[in-house]
């Protein structure tokens, strides 16, 4: 292939050269003019301009990775919660505030395009969102890191509260189109589902499939003050044939169209739910479909300057962000014994090196396990070969153990207690040479209980990286006014190195700051405060004590803990309405898996709680009760930084790490919480005495648990929390329909109250008033929430992705120079 030098323009970033890009993304991108285009076109105009200042650095980093032949590390992931990208964009190029003015001067407030974005809602939790930040860190350290997914048309469903219930709306967020990314239909594959297995000559085959291709879309990854830009490569089902031909030609147009469309179903949705293994084949075709075209990519690019798989381990590395890419194993195995003729034993051995993977949850329920016989109906191969893989690894072990065959048992692959099921972790352990919790607590717990047999077995391969985010989108974009006042003080190397920000501790006691750092917190607390006011209609005081829940609903997080708090505040100023009671606005977000029955009742208690709670004239500004609805990136953003209290509430032992402590802590937020996940290593980085810590630690739950926990004694024994649970069971809150949270009080009092609710009410409650104590001091408030933001540097995604690179990856920084 000749190259020709491609005449494009190198662009500059002034107002003025802005201002021509937009202009002409206008004209020939988007195919308008100033008088025929809309918010919208002005929006996919900028993007646009914006997309092209990041295309020659991509270029570049893809050029010096192949020139440098690097190391370049998959970041396998199911969910990759992005969110908006034109302002991260705008900061990570530096030219946020050119891109304003010269959008002024063609008559368009940036900010309200900004806002037309939708989110790239592609996950559902914590764990999306870890990727996303992920992702940012990996560009930004200059690492060659690819992240691969799925590009589902429906991302995370749209929250409604209609009469207080949850209601899912469809999020077809591609609507508008994306001008973020790049199709690229010349990368294709194939993706095989069904048939059988043959043996022919030496090798395996696998036949009388169907298909489906997976087609690529890459979304450039934008480094922070770096030409370094990584790609997003996430993949879209295909039919392998545009219409069924036989039956369009039989005049069965229908069915001619409906093949397509369901080979294509593949890609079609995120599964909105992050707390049971959903089960559903549809699923597993998923995960399937997205490793298969990875695996195929990552062997095509080496290739590319390779020629034998000899050196594949030390080019490669797959890391599995939870179990939901395992797939990648087998398929790996098979692409390369079955189809490039390498010997097992050292494609195993390849693949040992290769893998690592990141367990994210000790909740049992939220393992997955795969039923045998439905991988043997879709996956016929992979199963032959994760069976072959269980029978060596169980002989090795077998041998080393003296045959052990309990342990056999509990370790195998294969879970034949009942209906056989392959236990995706187990293979994720058994191929990674390295496998990591996300919190020192949880990383603990995860060697003592689930993964007991295997930590004795391979204890070298069990480690700790503590989880991160980034402080680009969840300070410097999300808190322009603290994000300034840090700015100004300490300069902006903070973005990228987070440790900087503990100069702050030195102006602990400088009152000008102390000042500022109050009246920056007051304007993102006036922005929600308008926010609030004109999209849900209901007012609070900016002044009041923000306190904020936002993350999933679940019953493990204890939302309930909150609310049984806040009824028990109702009727304490009920009864003393002239105390000198700090007023609050307490505020719940998050989204409920919509077959989470208790989730969605728990919402609706919130609402029903609110209503009563704000329409009380007895208690006025006192107390106010706030369900905002659709919490994602983008709400996110918006309300961290108007925190005052973080509530970090889990039952000790059952949050792997969260991240929104980390989010809420960076902005000045204090935490509410207990010794549970990264809670612990905050309190240790920015003390004790500016947190407010209650509760049963891990160790006691066990011991509690172990003892028999009796939660009606605590219910009898409590007369204000006796009052609420029977509140609650009565219908107080719910006249129109008395039983409606009967479940809930029985779940709390009767059937076991498994994440031990009640014994943590009276320490909550009695560190609520703490709270109350510090924030009548405004002094010592903005003490503490300084020494927060001040102790916050080891929580940045830079630190984290430097961990995984130096102690799991084995990847350096690519050489940009
Ligand atoms: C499981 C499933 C099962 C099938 C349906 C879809 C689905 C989606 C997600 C999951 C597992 C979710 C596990 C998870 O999100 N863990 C969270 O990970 C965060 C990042 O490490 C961590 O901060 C949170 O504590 C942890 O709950």
């Amino acid at each position: 292939m000749t190259t020709v030098d491609l005449e494009f323009d190198q662009l500059n970033s002034t107002v003025d050269a802005l201002r021509r890009s937009i202009s002409n993304r206008m004209m020939y991108g988007v195919g308008k003019d100033a008088v025929t285009a809309h918010p919208h076109d002005w929006l996919h105009a900028a993007a646009l301009a914006v997309r092209d200042r990041l295309v020659a650095r991509w270029m570049k980093t893809t050029r010096l990775q192949y020139e440098q032949d690097v190391k370049r590390v998959y970041y396998l992931s199911m969910e990759f919660l992005i969110g908006r990208t034109f302002t991260n964009a705008l900061l990570a190029l530096g030219i946020h505030d050119q891109m304003k003015e010269a959008l002024a001067s063609l008559g368009v407030d940036m900010d309200v395009l900004t806002e037309l974005e939708p989110d790239a809602a592609l996950g559902n939790g914590g764990l999306g969102r870890l990727a996303a930040c992920f992702l940012d860190a990996m560009a930004t350290l200059g690492i060659p890191g690819f992240g691969y997914g799925i590009r589902y048309e429906y991302g995370m469903f749209r929250q409604q509260i209609v009469n207080g219930e949850q209601v899912e709306t469809p999020d077809y967020w591609l609507r508008a189109g994306n001008p973020w990314e790049f199709p690229r239909p010349e990368i294709q594959y194939l993706v095989h589902f069904g048939g059988r297995t043959v043996q022919r000559d030496e090798h395996v085959e696998w036949i009388d499939t169907e298909h489906v291709n997976a087609m690529a879309y890459d979304t450039v990854i934008p480094g922070y003050a770096t030409s370094a830009t990584n790609t997003l490569r996430l993949w879209s089902a295909r039919a392998t044939e545009e219409l069924d031909l036989s039956a369009f030609n039989r005049g069965d147009y229908r069915r001619a169209v409906d093949a397509k469309n369901m080979s294509e179903n593949v890609s079609r949705l995120l599964y909105p739910d992050d707390s049971t293994s959903a089960g559903r084949e549809l699923r597993l075709r998923q995960e399937y479909f997205f490793v298969s075209a990875t695996m195929q990519d990552l062997i095509r690019r080496y290739m590319r300057t390779h020629s034998t798989f000899g050196r594949f381990h030390e080019k490669v590395a797959v890391h599995l962000n939870d179990t939901h890419p395992v797939l990648a194993i087998p398929e790996l195995m098979r692409l390369l014994v079955d189809v490039h003729h390498v010997p097992w034993e050292r494609a195993w051995q390849s693949i040992e090196q290769m893998f690592s993977y990141t367990n994210h949850t000790l909740m049992p329920e939220a393992l997955e396990t795969w039923d045998v016989e439905m991988l043997a109906r879709l996956l016929p191969r992979h199963l032959e070969i994760i069976f072959e893989i269980n029978a060596q690894f169980l002989k090795r072990v077998g041998e080393q153990s003296g045959h052990d065959t309990e342990m056999i048992r509990r370790i195998s692959l294969i879970d034949e207690y009942g209906q056989r099921r392959v236990r995706m972790a187990h293979l994720a352990i058994v191929a990674s040479h390295k496998v990591n919790g996300v919190s020192k607590l949880h990383s603990q717990l995860m060697t003592r209980d689930i993964f007991a047999d295997f930590a004795r077995l391979f204890p070298e391969r069990f480690t700790n990286v503590t989880n991160g985010i980034t402080p680009r989108r969840w300070l410097a974009q999300a808190s322009r006014p603290l994000s300034a006042l840090i700015d100004e003080r300490i300069g902006t190397h903070w973005r990228s190195d987070l440790f900087d920000l503990a100069k702050l501790r030195d102006l602990a006691d400088d009152a000008s700051f102390a000042e500022a750092f109050r009246e920056a917190k007051r304007q993102n607390k006036i922005r929600l405060t308008q926010r609030l006011a004109q999209q849900l209609k209901v007012t609070v005081d900016p002044d009041a004590l923000f306190d904020l829940q936002v993350k999933r609903i679940h019953e493990y997080k204890r939302q309930l803990l909150n609310v049984l708090h806040v009824i028990v505040r109702y009727n304490q100023i009920r009864a003393e309405p002239e105390k000198d009671w700090v007023p609050r606005v307490v505020m719940f977000a998050g989204k409920a898996a919509s077959a989470y029955r208790m989730a969605k009742t728990i919402i609706r208690l919130i609402g029903d709680v609110s209503a009563k709670v704000n329409h009380d004239p007895l208690v006025g500004d006192r107390l106010k009760v706030v369900f905002v609805p659709n919490y994602g990136v983008s709400v996110a953003e918006l309300i961290i930084p108007a925190a005052d209290l973080s509530e970090q509430i889990s039952t000790a032992g059952t949050e792997a790490s969260g991240t929104g402590n980390m989010k809420l802590a960076l902005n000045g937020a204090l935490t509410i919480g207990t010794l549970d996940g990264a809670n612990i290593e905050i309190c240790d980085a920015v003390g004790r005495e500016n947190m407010f810590i209650f509760g049963h630690t891990a160790d006691e739950v066990d011991a509690l648990r172990s003892a028999g926990y009796r939660p009606r004694q605590l219910y009898e024994e409590n007369p204000e929390l006796r009052v609420a649970l029977d509140q609650i069971r009565t219908g107080f809150f719910s006249p129109d329909d008395p039983l409606r949270f009967a479940d809930i009080f029985h779940t709390l009092v009767d059937w076991g109250d498994q994440y031990m609710v009640l014994a943590d009410f009276a320490a909550f409650a009695q560190a609520q008033n703490d709270v109350d104590a510090r924030f009548r001091d405004p002094h010592a408030w903005t003490r503490s929430a300084i020494a927060n933001v001040a102790g916050m540097g080891q929580f940045s995604a830079d630190r984290t992705i430097g961990e995984y690179a130096r102690g799991i990856w084995h990847v350096k920084p690519l050489d940009m120079s």
